[in-house]
């Protein structure tokens, strides 16, 4: 067997497959070191294609034997697959391979997590599992048999039989591998069932080991809740008489789509009050959503190759981040959604890592489930809903179900659907797709006779491999207030497709204070220059939430960056501003909450270097314990009254509610313990009956240099919960200072309770670290060589969250040149590392280019 040398994939090498699969039939013998897997499958050749060899992939398996209609073939196997000469017409493939899911430790396949067999096949998992056309654009049903000693047995599609020690799957729809899924173990299911709109009963099933039975009512509500929104909606109905989720607790990321048998990372589905937080809760609904919500935008229409991928991704984000809007609160969610972007998708679309949203070649499809796919991709179809508005959006949508149900598509087809559902020309917007980077948008106004006029220049900066920029199409909501307060112009529209364009506005009394790009309206930095009193006047009066909020966050961000270069006090105008906005009863308590959120300081960093200056992450860290200081002290008495007015009473619910009202009375609390030093953090602790409750005591307590004997307790009471015990790892990084962040991670490493296998907890340990900007970008590089120490230990064991977590290092340009000759050398201390990755060469390469 060759070795499989690291090869670029490009977009323009795309060729339709040469064969295509009509059914599949799978057995499945399984044993923890050697499953046997038994494959029957009905090819023929592709009419479409032009001609091409009979292959298949293959990685990692050990061929028994294979014939082709019935006849024994010997193929020419290779490290990535095999070849075989095959007959002219449609035939019969049958293989046996042997595969050891045991020894399984990337979690990519088959592989097995604390004795239960589980599959990832996303995005080329199945190929590890039998010689397969391992690629989305070759769909076909399958049919699968399951033998062993387990339990429960489970597959895709709907159960055909069961008997003792075996178990019978069929999946009518043409899918994928990449959608394929098996589970087996000892598990016990939470069940409920569900009426479709047209009458059909769908027995639904949460399956989760023994003992967890009592945390999974939550993710069931959440799938009922789904099943129904999607339906009223999108009109999308489900199509199989099962649907069934499982929780597993190794895994390497939140979860997966996989038709019918939806597979969860069990922090993604496992919920009690007493050991979830509400932010837990919320993010459950938003995943059981998403996966659901795939099986429409992902399954029935899947991606034509791993280039499209935010073709079912950005889409299928766009409608969970809807979901919870109308479930909860639209303002909230859009606020915290941008949060995410600009701490997730930003940096990467402004450092070494920025690819398109559609992105044009990669070496391991892995590294491309990214938060620009994802988020910005999400992004992507917001700012076309407001292009071509709601009716149109609606249109497009039922267009693209209608004309591409049981294809596999492209971001060409999903743009056509919306050209010819509204009549409009799109090549300018699908720059969208193919050029990386964050737009920068600058204003200018002026005032004359009564005409207002805004002109706005835009220009992304280059990215790798993408020099020369055009300009985009950008909607740019607007509304205009005037000095008074009043809204003048309420928000619309500006289309801007230039790279500088005025609009005017005739007829006003006097120069109207603009706010601009309400809601949020493109992924773009806004660079506007306006002055404090401007922001304060916005905080105070603008009609859209997001820009209120943001006008209250644009301040505190040049108050915080005065303080760093300056030493200047903190403004008192955000002072002034948050505490009316935290007075004011009309504003529901989760969006209060909003207000106080201070950008982070990787942002604060972006910021600095964004105007040609150098970062100090130490100073940074130190301008917002000033800030929070001089808030603490500027609500000294709001604090403690606000605290006890957002008590909730009653049972345990976490709906936006009583999530928003712990949500401030936790932030109250925050500033409560910089007064009293953890006197009711710790009374909190004490009393709290539910996880979001003690959890924010233990921040505010080991925040404030406290909470041994919380922690310890902490300990002892969840020592035997997995999931609770990550929130234990992780927060004390979290809360330790810059100084102690790296110490902290490296004692915790060596706990026995550290498990580098098991992705959750090395997120918590070594995630939490990547996550203390201060503590990270240590001055003597002590934060980047314990991370590389342990990127270089985890990567032969699971090379795609090893490189996942390689994206700490993608901003260390920005830094000074100490710490930039300390990442450096770290990150060339991991590229030298003999038998890397390709997922982690990748990644090294590219940051190192
Ligand atoms: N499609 C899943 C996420 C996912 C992607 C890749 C995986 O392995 C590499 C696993 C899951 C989703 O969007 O939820
Ligand atoms: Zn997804």
């Amino acid at each position: 067997m060759k070795d499989a040398a690291p090869q670029t994939v490009h977009l323009s090498d795309y060729a339709p497959p040469a064969f295509l699969v009509e059914e599949v039939h799978l057995t499945f013998r399984l044993a923890p070191r050697a499953t046997r897997v038994l494959s029957r499958i009905c090819f023929r050749p592709n009419p479409d294609a032009a001609g091409g060899a009979f292959f298949l992939h293959g990685e990692e398996l050990t061929l028994i034997r294979a014939a082709i209609d019935g006849a024994e073939v010997t193929p020419e196997l290779t490290a990535a697959g095999l070849t075989c000469t095959v007959p002219d017409g449609p035939f019969t493939w049958e293989a046996e391979v042997e595969i050891a899911p045991e020894a399984n430790t990337a979690l990519e396949g088959l592989y097995m997590s604390r004795g239960m067999y589980c599959t990832q096949c996303e995005a080329e998992g199945f190929r590890k599992i039998t010689y397969y056309p391992d690629r989305p654009d070759v769909m076909a049903p399958f049919t699968v048999r399951i033998e062993g000693e387990a339990p429960v047995m489970l597959s895709n599609g709907n159960p055909v039989g069961v008997g003792e020690g075996w178990a019978e799957w069929h999946d009518p729809w043409p899918k994928p591998a990449y959608l394929f899924a098996l589970v087996a173990g000892d598990l016990v299911a939470e069940r409920g069932s569900f009426v479709t709109r047209s009458g059909r009963t769908v027995d639904l099933a949460v399956w989760v080991r023994p003992g967890d039975e009592g945390k999974c009512a939550w993710a069931m509500e959440a799938l009922g809740t789904s099943m129904r929104w999607d339906e009223e909606r999108y009109g999308r109905e489900y199509d199989l008489d099962v649907f069934n989720i499982v929780a597993v607790d190794d895994f390497n990321m939140g979860a997966m789509e996989n038709k019918g048998l939806n597979i969860f990372n069990s922090a993604a589905v496992l919920a009690s009050p007493e050991t979830a937080t509400d932010a837990n809760f919320e993010r459950i609904e938003s995943i059981i959503a998403h996966e659901y919500f795939h099986n429409w935008t992902g399954n029935r229409i899947t991606c034509r190759d791993w280039f499209q991928l935010c073709l079912k991704e950005g889409l299928t984000v766009f409608r969970d981040q809807e979901f919870t809007a109308d479930l909860r609160s639209a303002a909230v969610k859009r606020i915290e959604d941008v949060r995410m972007l600009r701490a997730r998708q930003f940096p990467e679309d402004q450092g070494p890592l920025a690819h398109p949203v559609r992105p044009e070649s990669y070496q391991e499809i892995n590294n491309f489930y990214t938060a620009t796919v994802y988020e910005k991709g999400a992004e992507v179809i917001g700012m076309l809903k407001r292009l071509v508005g709601d009716d149109g959006y609606a249109k497009a949508l039922d267009l693209y179900f209608d004309r591409h149900d049981g294809q596999a598509c492209t971001i060409e087809d999903w743009l056509k659907v919306f050209e010819d559902a509204t009549g409009r020309d799109l090549s300018q917007f699908k720059l969208w797709y193919e050029q990386a980077g964050t737009p920068r948008l600058s204003v200018e106004e002026s005032f004359e006779g009564g005409t207002y006029t805004l002109t706005f220049t835009q220009h992304t900066p280059p990215t790798p491999g993408q020099e020369e920029k055009k300009p985009l199409v950008l909607p740019i909501a607007l509304g205009l207030l005037s000095p008074n307060g009043d809204e003048v112009v309420p928000t619309r529209v500006l289309e801007m497709t230039e790279a500088r364009q005025s609009f005017t506005f005739e007829g006003l009394a006097s120069k109207p204070v603009p706010s601009i790009l309400r809601g949020f309206s493109a992924p773009v930095v806004l660079e506007r220059a306006a002055d404090r009193d401007e922001r304060a006047f916005l905080m105070a009066h603008d009609t859209d939430p997001f820009n209120k909020w943001e006008a209250g966050r644009a301040l505190a961000r040049e108050s915080l960056i005065a303080t760093v270069r300056t030493g200047a006090a903190p403004d008192a105008a955000w002072l002034e501003g948050v505490a009316a906005i935290l007075r004011d009863e009309s504003f529901e308590p989760a969006f209060r909450a909003q207000m106080l959120a201070l950008p982070t300081q990787s942002e604060l960093a972006q910021s600095l270097a964004d105007r040609g200056e150098t970062p100090d992450p130490d100073a940074i860290w130190g301008a917002v314990e000033g800030l929070k200081e001089a808030l603490a002290l500027h609500l000294a008495d709001l604090a403690p009254a606000l605290y006890d007015a957002m008590r909730v009473t009653g049972p345990y619910i976490p709906d936006a509610e009583q999530s928003g009202k712990r949500t401030l009375a936790n932030a109250m609390l925050g500033l409560i313990t910089r007064r009293d030093g953890g006197e009711r953090a710790a009374r909190q602790y004490a009393e709290a009956d539910n996880m979001t409750l003690t959890l924010a005591a233990l921040a505010c307590l080991l925040r404030a240099g406290k909470g041994s004997p919380e922690l310890a307790a902490f300990h002892e009471r969840w020592q035997d919960d997995r999931l609770v015990m990550d929130k234990w790892f992780g927060l004390q990084i979290m809360e330790a200072t810059p100084e102690a962040a790296v110490e902290t991670a490296r004692r915790l490493t060596g706990h026995p309770a550290f498990d580098m296998k098991n992705p959750n907890r090395f997120r918590a340990v070594l995630g939490a670290l990547a996550g203390h900007h201060a503590g990270f970008h240590r001055a003597d590089g002590a934060g980047y060589a314990l991370l590389a120490d342990w990127l270089i230990r985890l990567d032969p064991v699971n090379p795609q969250t090893a490189a996942r977590m390689m994206t700490a290092f993608q901003t260390w340009r920005r830094y000074d040149a100490g710490r930039q000759a300390h990442a450096r050398a770290a990150l060339e201390r991991i590229a030298a590392t003999p038998g890397l990755s390709r997922d982690g060469a990748e990644m090294v390469g590219r940051m190192l280019a």
